[in-house]
């Protein structure tokens, strides 16, 4: 948080509205858990106490985006708010022309799937995300680990471990040739590394190492605010520029993105594609047509529309995001310094406990984080999300697990929901279960849908029978 005089300034609002939350008897929560074949994304969220499954779409939106959304032009075509939104992207990015989707993944379905990627390509990414692979591979890509190795290490405390490796990369373009990799793809405070961030430095040269091949760069920038404010903090010549500066430049780096505004714009619903080309747009804007909404809407209501432009300016406000992080981070801290493995440095948007060393007696095949994961909801009603085995689902050529390095859960603070009292009860939970960790049992999974297990997937605790 930022400081006046060393007195720690306070969040930067105020709260009108609430909503009532409750804590479920043990009984009800070990019900629940159950019911929910211990996935934590199917428990219903009324019986959560705390959610931190994910900071996408459950931002507290501010007096300014309620109100916008009252003027929103809900016309079928030629809308206000759609050319205020894409005036927002302009001067907020630096993106010319703009596609829009109803969140993330629609925006990766045209430009990754349908555009870019042809069968037998590769692209290079820091680190995998689940549905930006979803859709390299259903185009018939392979996604390509570039991150730096420090990535896959949860205790390496590199201030820019989202950094590409730029070895890594231009070995990878030499090895399939320059023709199979239709883009590099950079994400922002890299999600599956535990929120960690890449800096302007190495932005600027996988750009340069780029232009020498030709290969179009294209961000995932849900989280671009979020590193923007990480580069201010920790880069040597940024301390003085405001986060709105370094984003733009951050931006002028690439030929496009993929946004999920659900995330630093602070909006339930909402996502686009950003493009210098005309050429792209044009083709993007064309497949948006088929498979989203009309150009001037693109599966958003306006008032969506409407939230996303205000979100969009408020999300990269110096003050704003440094109470945001820094409330990350005080939860982060108050774990880490008891001794609870988390991924260290402590990410932008999220905690992330590192299910190996807290569950050190529980085999991968056990699914640590799942395991983790659903004990944290039956001991205190908080909700996180498993980012391990699960997650990384089976390898597209053998069928087998893909066993990460990283087997974590996600503690993601929403934006401006919890107060740090709340962070407290998390950490105090927490706390409490890393001393009880001997009695985390392991689950086996029952059910297994066919891509994108972790949202649906269904397990049972592990008896004590030799398997
Ligand atoms: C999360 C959410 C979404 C996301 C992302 C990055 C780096 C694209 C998207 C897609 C929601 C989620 C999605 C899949 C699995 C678990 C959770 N991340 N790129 O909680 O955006 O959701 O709008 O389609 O993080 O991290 P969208």
């Amino acid at each position: 948080m930022p400081h006046r005089n060393k007195v720690k300034l306070a969040e930067p609002y105020r709260i009108k509205v609430v909503e009532p939350i409750r804590l479920l008897k043990r009984e009800e929560r070990e019900r629940a858990i159950k019911e929910a074949g211990y996935n934590t994304f199917n428990l219903k969220s009324e019986d959560v106490y705390i959610d931190l499954l994910t900071d996408s779409g459950t931002g507290a939106m501010s007096t300014h985006q309620w109100s916008a959304m009252m003027m929103a032009d809900e016309a079928y075509s030629g809308r206000a708010s759609c050319f205020r939104l894409k005036k927002a992207v302009q001067d907020v990015m630096g993106y010319k022309y703009v596609v829009l989707t109803n969140q993330g993944r629609a925006a990766e379905h045209i430009l990754y799937g349908k555009v870019l990627v042809k069968p037998g390509d590769y692209v290079p990414r820091q680190m995998y995300f689940t549905t930006s692979k979803f859709h390299i591979e259903a185009a018939g890509g392979t996604l390509v680990d570039v991150a730096i190795d420090e990535a896959h290490d949860p205790l390496s405390r590199q201030p820019f471990k989202g950094n590409v490796d730029l070895r890594k990369l231009e070995s990878l373009i030499h090895k399939v040739g320059v023709k199979k990799v239709p883009f590099i793809n950079v994400e922002m405070n890299v999600n599956m590394e535990g929120g960690q961030p890449i800096s302007m430095e190495n932005l600027r040269k996988v750009r340069e190492l780029a232009k020498n091949y030709r290969i179009p760069v294209i961000f995932d920038v849900c989280r671009a605010m979020e590193n923007a404010f990480l580069i201010k903090e920790r880069e040597p010549g940024y301390s003085e520029k405001s986060c709105a500066e370094i984003l733009l430049e951050m931006c002028s780096y690439s030929d496009g993105c993929v946004m999920s505004a659900k995330k630093d714009a602070i909006v339930n619903m909402g996502g686009f594609i950003g493009l210098n080309d005309p050429d792209t747009f044009e083709v993007c804007e064309n497949l948006g047509i088929e498979y989203v909404g009309s150009k001037d809407y693109g599966g958003m209501s306006s008032r969506d529309m409407e939230a996303v432009a205000v979100g969009l300016r408020e999300g990269i406000d110096d003050d704003y995001l440094a109470s945001r992080i820094g409330q990350v981070r005080y939860l982060g801290e108050r774990l880490s310094e008891s001794g609870v493995p988390i991924v260290e440095p402590v990410g932008a948007h999220a905690v992330y406990l590192d299910a190996k060393r807290f569950l050190p007696h529980m085999p991968q095949s056990q699914f640590p984080a799942q395991s983790l994961a659903a004990a944290l909801y039956t001991h205190s009603g908080v909700r996180g999300m498993e980012r391990g085995v699960v997650s990384a689902g089976r390898d597209k050529d053998t069928g087998e697990n893909i066993n990460p390095n990283l087997e974590l859960v996600r503690l993601t603070v929403p934006r401006r929901v919890y107060t740090n009292l709340h962070m407290d009860f998390v950490a105090d939970s927490v706390l409490q279960l890393y001393e009880e960790r001997d009695q985390i049992r392991g689950l086996k999974m029952v059910y297994e849908p066919k891509h994108l297990r972790f949202f649906k997937a269904r397990f049972e605790p592990v008896t004590n029978a030799p398997s």
